[in-house]
């Protein structure tokens, strides 16, 4: 017979040993949209423990719709190997062009970061980091629920040897860096330079070169990246954010040995 007691039991026992695996990690990573799983992947394959937030249940940011919800996402060639490394069927469209289905895309990546042994931890938000001597050193987080409910609820710390931002367009991670550090970021004005109108050749040629370290401890990777590095969106072509994810963790496979 089944009993409810024991299944609640396991869910909380499993968790609880879950986020204490995750306090102190190599690399904590804000967001799991296509270039954070990346990343996560190839880090946890080098065997560096890897930690992912995601602020909604679901991961993979914003690769399911594919463009303006039409389910396909465009991929250039020099991306193509990353989607066979990640087991992504994909077809030629024409020289240079090829595509995925976004759904496959967003399953397989998530699939491979949490085999390789990424821990993802879904529901929960970035919502500050940890600094000292001005070096970023860990993410402070706390329940989606409680943000999206206005609850005022102190959050928890997870300590990480580098941190990773990559939600997205509204690279929130930097923000609250620039707003709260007094840290100077890696930028022409020391400050986020925002993100440029659509240009895809510009963006997805840029977002590779903005792909670095922001400031002491903090990474910035995918579209965050050309947010913080003021070049422009590129829309759904995905090749960028894969090879983006793929060079920030052999950046840091190298820096934390
Ligand atoms: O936006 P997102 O997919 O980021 P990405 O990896 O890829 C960008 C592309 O989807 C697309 C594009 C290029 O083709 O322009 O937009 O750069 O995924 C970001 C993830 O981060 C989560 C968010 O829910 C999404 O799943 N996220 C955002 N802010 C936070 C967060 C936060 N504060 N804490 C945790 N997760």
């Amino acid at each position: 017979m089944l009993d409810e007691i024991i299944i609640s039991k396991a869910i909380i026992e499993s968790y609880k040993e879950k986020l204490i695996k995750v306090l102190d990690v190599d690399v904590a990573i804000a967001g799991a949209g296509p270039s954070g799983l990346v990343c996560a992947a190839y880090l946890a394959e080098a065997g560096r423990s890897v930690v992912v937030f995601e602020r909604k249940l679901s991961i993979g940011g914003g690769m399911w719709g594919g463009g303006m919800m039409f389910n396909e996402i465009v991929v250039q060639a020099s991306a193509k190997k990353i989607l066979d490394e990640f087991s992504i069927r994909s077809k030629r469209y024409q020289k240079d062009y090829y595509l995925a289905d976004s759904v496959e895309c967003v399953c397989s990546l998530g699939y491979h970061a949490a085999k390789k042994g990424a821990v993802i931890i879904n529901g929960v938000s970035v919502e500050d980091v940890m600094v000292r001597k001005n070096k970023v050193c860990g993410l402070v987080i706390n329940w989606s629920a409680a943000q999206t409910a206005n609850l005022h609820v102190d959050p928890l710390t997870i300590r990480a040897k580098a941190v990773v931002e990559s939600t997205g367009h509204p690279c929130e991670v930097v923000k609250v860096v620039e707003r709260k550090s007094g840290i100077k970021l890696k930028t022409k004005t020391g400050k986020i330079l925002g993100e440029k109108s659509m240009w895809a050749d510009e963006a997805e040629n840029s977002v590779i070169n903005n792909t670095k370290e922001v400031c002491p401890g903090l990474y910035v990777c995918g579209m965050a990246a050309n947010a913080v590095f003021g070049t422009p969106r590129m829309g759904p072509i995905f090749g960028g954010m894969l090879l983006s994810g793929k060079k920030i963790a052999s950046i840091l496979k190298n820096k934390i040995k």
